[in-house]
């Protein structure tokens, strides 16, 4: 059939019911004529034929290879119109999350699965509001030691900036189609699309993503989605208004550690994006958005306007981030735990769905450059706090832990 909203129903073994208007015809019509004003089928052709000879045998036999439906009785026209309707959703426009059940390969084992989602929200990790004079170096640190999360408020990026990135990437996901290819864009080198990526257990991940790399900017750019044709435009904006506030971030950790001034001047780059759609689904304790996981970062910065999902573990428990809109979830990510001989504490992450929300956030992992060297520093390590990890070049470190799974490889060529 080659109009998906057209049904084409034969309905036969009616006696004499091509003769004047049978009885049982008449109710089959209208039977039609009601499912047709509930679903969106918008024509339907009937053809009438008496099963019992061998010529009509034939030409039925016909007209079902054609696509047409055999209907006897009020259920199996019902039947029909449910087929289409199926049939109608799996059409090419419709997304691979319009489902109305969780499919078998999105479902971990049961111990991975989100199981209580009635994780409380923290009320006590810090939001910072940066525009204070006074006392944010304590505050972040706090954060940093006691949970390895914060959030920033009235971080100086322009509310306008933050819009455009999220509408730019909101198209972005728009714009992949069933067909859309996924993973390594091959002309574009480190720009990574995924659908339904795998967690480390082999099951699929209720999101979309898109990674590429951020640094340096200006060698980067080319390498990033071109449509929507504002893409490489808004993001760079977004990702030196990062850049920015990362900095002045990581200044402050800089001097609540202790470190010399400037330690992570020259040896840190906003160096890869990483934005997640996570579409709703139907049975969000069966299904994760986002496995738990620790970042390999110096730090990450996480803008998930306003939306909720994102969880972090607390003596065993997941609790939620809270959802402020227009603040930047900051974490620490394992080189900071490292340098900081474990002063700082990067902690296990997740992402969690929802049945009627929508998410969508842009995570930017502030690195080490690809050749630095990461050890403890030497101003924290003495006879009582002997250093607790081993010197490591970053990039080794990356290809060791393999950091960025199957992606790995091709994202440390296009960082370097
Ligand atoms: O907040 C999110 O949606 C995910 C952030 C995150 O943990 C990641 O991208 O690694």
């Amino acid at each position: 059939m080659e109009n998906k909203s057209q049904l084409n129903i034969i309905i036969y073994e009616t006696s004499n019911l091509i003769k004047g208007l049978h009885v049982s015809y008449c109710i089959y019509l209208v039977n039609i004529v009601w499912h047709m004003q509930y679903t969106n089928v918008d024509d339907v052709v009937v053809s009438a034929y008496q099963l019992g000879h061998l010529y009509s045998f034939i030409v039925l036999k016909l007209l079902q290879f054609e696509g047409y439906k055999l209907v006897k009785n009020s259920k199996d026209i019902f039947m029909s119109f449910r087929d289409l309707h199926m049939e109608m959703k799996e059409d090419k426009d419709a997304r691979w999350f319009e489902l109305e059940c969780v499919p078998e390969d999105y479902i971990p084992l049961k111990e991975n699965r989100p199981q209580n989602l009635d994780s409380p929200v923290c009320d006590s990790i810090p939001v910072i509001d940066l525009a204070k004079p006074n006392g944010l170096v304590e505050e972040i640190l706090k954060g940093s030691q006691e949970f390895g999360f914060f959030q920033v408020i009235n971080h100086g990026i322009p509310e306008k900036i933050l819009i455009d990135a999220m509408n730019v990437l909101k198209e972005f996901f728009d714009m992949q189609g069933k067909n859309a290819p996924t993973g390594t864009i091959p002309d574009k080198k480190g720009y990574i699309y995924t659908r339904s990526d795998f967690a480390d257990d082999g099951t699929n991940l209720w999101r979309e993503n898109l990674k590429h790399p951020c640094h340096p900017l200006e060698r980067c750019i080319h390498l990033w989605p071109d449509t929507p044709t504002r893409y490489q435009e808004v993001i760079a904006t977004y990702l030196v208004e990062i850049q920015k506030l990362s900095s002045r971030i990581l200044e402050m950790i800089d001097e609540g550690l202790g470190l010399e001034q400037g330690h992570f001047k020259n040896t840190s780059e906003v160096q890869l994006l990483s934005s997640n759609f996570y579409p709703p689904c139907a049975d969000p304790s069966l299904t994760l958005g986002l496995s738990p996981h620790f970042d390999t970062s110096l730090i990450s910065l996480v803008y998930q306007g306003g939306s909720p999902g994102l969880q972090f573990i607390k003596d065993g428990q997941w609790i939620n981030v809270g959802a402020i809109p227009n603040a930047f979830v900051v974490n620490i990510g394992n080189q900071l735990e490292i340098i900081s001989n474990k002063k700082l504490k990067s902690v296990q992450h997740r992402v969690v769905t929802s049945t009627h929300a929508t998410r969508l956030s842009i995570a930017t992992f502030v690195n080490p450059s690809l050749d630095c060297i990461i050890e403890p520093a030497k101003v924290l390590v003495n006879e009582l706090e002997p250093s607790l990890y081993p010197t490591s070049q970053y990039k080794d470190y990356v290809q060791r832990t393999n950091a960025f799974g199957a992606y790995t490889a091709a994202i440390l060529n296009a960082m370097r």
